[in-house]
């Protein structure tokens, strides 16, 4: 039995584009969610992972297979039906899962032969036993997997081409940000890996850099960081010599030992969203968390910062608080943060999320021509009507903040910074670079996607 498990491209998403940014050749990362449906995958299938992010196939010249399981956010979705039609015309059966098929199941109920919503573990061999027995059901549903039940990701697929290898130690976050379609897909509780699994796995990466997928690696409560904590032990002890970046809240910055034992086990880089420098921002995002103790950023960056590890700052722009000049603010604000990179985002309502409910209610959800628009929800494009920017007013603040961070004197004073404290200077330096020209790039599109909207009049009136 012959199976290709899917990942399909978006041709907008700016770090996929290695051809017009050759920086962007260590920012592809592998999907591991069809990595983990190959471990799920019992040996009698033969499997395929096609990553259309480095180029689409010949799939007619390809064997047909016997089943195609296709994966999707929503950037991917348009992308991700037009492969399901293709296979679907020669008889071959569809599955899809991921983030986009679980919110929106519907739609992708209409233009595949099966979707899988929520987590796979529990689901995946009945859904190929099934499909073995030729009796597919329409629709499997596998709710929050049983954390032991993850297993190692096939790492041998999908080998060559990529810089960083990937690997998930923990599911779930209990912060449930507006904006953010963790808490409603992988749920409120904070489930962690046995560090054993984590150990094992992590072995069997063969890339030297490491992105640990989690969405917050520390977690926020005492036992989360103390298994943290245990989880950086091991890793040291077992000397992995693997280099990972990971994503955390803000509170990573505030134990020593914490920091000490992330540097030791590997830890070189860490993406942080601090998401608005405004107070109002955060509350509007549900982001309070960020405000507790009292919080000086600088401090905190600072204090990660001297364990070696870099700080990447995340900033949304478009909230209801954000006027004219937010992005030179964001700029500045990042600035004296002290992070290494700054990725600004536009705010953008993903289905399943508190904002999508929120501005759907509201009418401010402004491209929604589905499917087709959701290739614009890359978070770098405005899809949607803000209190007090217009399209070209957002857009003009997203170029202005990337402009400002980005300049190459900025550029050059934080990687001289990074050399000096001997901070990952090569790994800055390549971020740097990679950050300014997709935001040449994003000039470029913003043009491209205005006369798209031009051609839609209604959209523009109303943004
Ligand atoms: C790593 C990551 C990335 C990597 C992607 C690597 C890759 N190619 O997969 C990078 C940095 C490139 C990235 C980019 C983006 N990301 Co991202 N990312 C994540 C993150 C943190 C982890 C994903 C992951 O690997 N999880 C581990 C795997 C094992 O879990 P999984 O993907 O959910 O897969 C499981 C199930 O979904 C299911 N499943 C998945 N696919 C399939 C397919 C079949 C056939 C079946 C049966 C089951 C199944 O089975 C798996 C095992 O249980 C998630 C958050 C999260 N917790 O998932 C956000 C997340 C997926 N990203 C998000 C977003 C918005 C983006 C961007 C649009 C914006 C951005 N700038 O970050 C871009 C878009 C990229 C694109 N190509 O279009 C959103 C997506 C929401 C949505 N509705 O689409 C998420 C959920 C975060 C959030 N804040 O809401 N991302
Ligand atoms: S943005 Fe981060 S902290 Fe907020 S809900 Fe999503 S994963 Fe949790």
């Amino acid at each position: 039995m012959r199976l290709y498990l899917i990942n399909p491209s978006n041709p907008l998403v700016s770090i996929v584009r290695v051809r017009e940014s050759r920086w962007n050749r260590y920012r592809v990362w592998k999907p591991l969610s069809l990595m983990v449906l190959a471990g799920l995958t019992p040996p009698e299938w033969e499997i395929s992972i096609v990553d259309e992010n480095f180029g689409v196939p010949d799939y007619p010249s390809m064997p047909l297979p016997d089943l195609v399981g296709i994966t999707a956010f929503t950037s991917q979705a348009c992308r991700a039906y037009e492969v399901a039609t293709h296979f679907r015309r020669l008889g071959v059966p569809v599955v899809m899962g991921g983030i986009h098929a679980t919110m929106c199941l519907d739609e992708a109920m209409e233009r595949v032969d099966s979707v899988v919503t929520g987590e796979a573990e529990g689901i995946w061999p009945q859904v190929l036993e099934d499909v073995r027995q030729g009796f597919l059901k329409r629709r499997y549903d596998g709710g929050l997997s049983d954390i032991s039940d993850i297993p190692a990701a096939r790492h041998d697929l999908l080998a060559t081409g990529y810089a960083f290898g990937a690997i998930q130690t923990t599911r779930g976050c209990p912060l449930n940000c507006s904006f953010c379609s963790v808490t409603a897909f992988n749920g409120a509780r904070y489930r962690m890996r046995s560090i054993g699994d984590v150990v094992r796995e992590f072995r069997l990466i063969r890339e030297e850099l490491v992105l640990v997928v989690d969405d917050n690696l520390v977690g926020t409560r005492p036992e989360h960081i103390a298994r943290a904590k245990d989880l950086f032990r091991a890793m040291a002890q077992a000397n992995l010599r693997k280099k990972w970046v990971a994503q955390a809240t803000i509170n990573f910055a505030d134990d020593e030992e914490l920091l000490t034992l992330a540097a030791q086990a590997g830890c070189r880089g860490v993406f942080i969203g601090f998401e608005s420098p405004a107070l109002e921002g955060l509350s509007e995002l549900g982001k309070k968390f960020n405000l507790r103790k009292g919080r000086d950023f600088r401090v905190s960056v600072r204090r990660i910062q001297r364990h070696g590890i870099l700080v990447v700052g995340s900033f949304i722009i478009g909230l209801d608080v954000d006027e004219p000049g937010v992005g030179k603010q964001i700029a500045e604000v990042a600035s004296q943060y002290g992070v290494d990179i700054l990725n600004a985002l536009f705010l953008t309502p993903l289905p399943g999320t508190r904002l999508w409910d929120q501005m759907k209610a509201e009418g401010c959800i402004a491209l929604d021509t589905f499917p087709e628009d959701w290739k614009y929800y890359t978070l770098t494009f405005p899809v949607a009507r803000h209190k007090h920017l217009s399209l070209d007013g957002i857009s003009d603040e997203m170029l202005s903040c990337d402009r400002i961070f980005y300049s190459i004197p900025r550029i050059l004073r934080r990687v001289w910074g990074n050399l000096w404290d001997r901070r990952q200077p090569l790994i800055s330096l390549v971020g740097n670079l990679s950050y300014r020209k997709n935001s040449q790039l994003s000039c470029k599109a913003y043009a491209a996607f205005k006369s798209y909207l031009g051609d839609r009049q209604d959209s523009v009136e109303k943004l």
